[in-house]
């Protein structure tokens, strides 16, 4: 145990058998059988983790409906000071749920501490927030009268997460839901469900300590099955779902079929364009971290670069010297690049793309393959590899989370505009230059068709502050920042009279 995973599981209070049925600090025993969580790391098990069951789930449901009741009447900045206490606790275990992040999950610990910064950072954004839940003030069109909108909490969300970012992603729903008067129930991936489990406790804590109801942080654990029983449950208006296009198109679906409110944030296919004026140094180091950080394992990992043919060859070799330099291994381990991949039915996804894309025509520039030997034991680790390609492709249509990176040559900024854009996904996107003409094209409504667009940087790594999604099968919903919080609120417009007439609107006349 060379990097003290044990105290940092037992300070988080993660055991090597966990309840995962929760409301607030009361854990619920199940009749589900235990989901083992094995570490990508080193193939370890680390702990086991109950289902939750039909008649968990209804406590949990009633447990929230009378949390919300509560919590819904509390003044919102006094919400923000909860979700202030929460990012304060969040500080105190940055080391700890970093490192638990990585061990359980196999992103390197620089990464899992920034997982935890991103939850920090959203923490403080909430509590901004708590205070600007703005509504519109309208000018009446009949006299005496007085118009405005005012946004209310929504009531019971369901929060489903992916394992590649298994707390972040909970973390900008919870805490937005939570300053807007919600109250959360959360189904962590069944890859990474200890984290949660950590999570849970930090927050029952404060809640706990400020004597609020135990429902306003709820967990339950599962597959699909018991993300079922919240997508298709009535009591739950808003399911905010992150994870793969199939699971965000069943989930989208029953959610509609009652009428339901569903935020979605699905997979990418996010495009780098390196035209000929970019700054190469700044492009390859974008395009590197955003391809193998993660290990290509990020809704936001670089999977396509679409190049300019007179810098085609600069770049090529400027990036496979750059893939000879990384080194892979264990990801807790500071002088690593790349850590594994979250399990082997991943490694088994990477390895048939591979073939499958050089059957099609592909032609390998970095050689992947999978790592054996000491300190490989899990058999996870894989290397990040860089195939030439063509943009039709099937495989370079779709979103294989491992790092493999597609590069394609183009000659006019069209052409590239017209293969960024032909893919189904809309995630996130970037343009390397330094010619204004071709950045702000590439900004334009006839540019990139992404709900990220960046210049300059990377497809990875944004910031908590603006929305974050994307458009086509990415399905169109923005967490986090900006003004993502009103799809966690209901709005209502209200018409107040303090005239002593009652004017009917649009001048209708009805006299009696
Ligand atoms: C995800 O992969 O689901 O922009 C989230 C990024 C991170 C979040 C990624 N801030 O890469």
């Amino acid at each position: 145990d060379t990097f003290g995973i044990e105290r940092v599981l037992e300070r988080l209070g993660v055991s090597k058998k966990n309840l995962g049925t929760s409301t607030g600090n009361q854990w619920i025993e199940t009749k589900g059988d235990f989901i083992s969580s094995f570490s990508p790391v080193d193939a370890a098990l680390i702990g086991e983790i109950q289902i939750s069951d039909r008649s968990s789930y209804e406590v949990v449901i009633q447990k929230a409906e009378e949390a919300f009741k509560i919590w819904r009447a509390k003044p919102a900045p006094q919400r923000g000071e909860i979700v202030r206490q929460i990012g304060n606790a969040l500080r105190d275990v940055k080391e700890d749920l970093g490192k638990l992040v990585s061990y359980e999950m196999g992103k390197s610990y620089q990464e899992g501490l920034g997982e935890v910064q991103e939850m920090i950072d959203i923490c403080d954004f909430a509590v901004g927030l708590s205070r600007q839940l703005y509504g519109l003030t309208m000018h009446s069109e009949r006299p005496g009268h007085r118009m405005y909108e005012q946004w209310h909490p929504i009531g019971l969300v369901g929060i489903i997460s992916a394992f590649n970012f298994p707390v972040a992603v909970w973390s900008w729903n919870s805490m937005i839901a939570w300053v807007c008067g919600d109250v959360c129930i959360w189904k962590p991936s069944e890859k990474a469900p200890l984290s949660a489990v950590a999570c849970q406790h930090i927050v029952a804590r404060v809640f706990k300590e400020n004597g609020l109801p135990e429902g306003i942080s709820n967990l339950i654990v599962g597959d699909y099955k018991v993300g079922e029983m919240m997508t298709k449950d009535k009591r739950v208006p808003l399911i905010s779902a992150t994870g793969s296009v199939r699971m965000g198109k069943i989930v989208g679906q029953e959610v509609a079929a009652r009428l339901g409110r569903s935020l979605l944030e699905l997979g990418g296919n996010n495009g780098i364009i390196i035209t000929e004026n970019a700054d190469l140094d700044i492009a390859v180091r974008g395009a590197l971290f955003g391809a193998v950080g993660t290990a290509g394992q990020r809704c936001t990992s670089t999977r396509r670069l679409i190049i300019q043919e007179s810098v085609y060859e600069t770049v090529k070799e400027r990036l496979a010297s750059a893939y000879s330099k990384l080194v892979i291994g264990n990801p807790l381990d500071e002088k690593n690049h790349v850590g594994p991949l979250i399990d082997k039915a991943a490694v088994e996804l990477y390895l048939q793309a591979i073939e499958k894309v050089k059957a099609e025509g592909g032609k390998v520039i970095v050689n992947g393959g999978v790592l054996d030997g000491p300190g490989f034991e899990s058999g996870c680790y894989v290397k990040p590899c860089i195939i030439e390609a063509e943009s039709h492709f099937e495989m370079v249509q779709e979103e294989t989370f491992a790092p493999i990176l597609y590069i394609m040559k183009y000659k006019t900024l069209d052409e590239a505009i017209a293969m960024h854009n032909g893919v189904p996904q809309g995630l996130s996107s970037a343009i390397m230059t330094l010619n204004m003409r071709e950045a702000e094209a590439f900004l334009s409504a006839s540019g990139s068709d992404c709900g990220i667009a960046n210049v300059n940087i990377g497809t990875s790594g944004a910031e908590i502050g603006g929305a974050f999604g994307g458009e086509k099968e990415t399905g169109g919903g923005r967490e986090s920042g900006s003004d993502s919080w009103k799809a966690y609120m209901r709005r209502q417009t209200n018409t107040i009279n303090y005239s002593k007439a009652l004017p009917l609107a649009q001048g209708i006349k009805f006299d009696i």
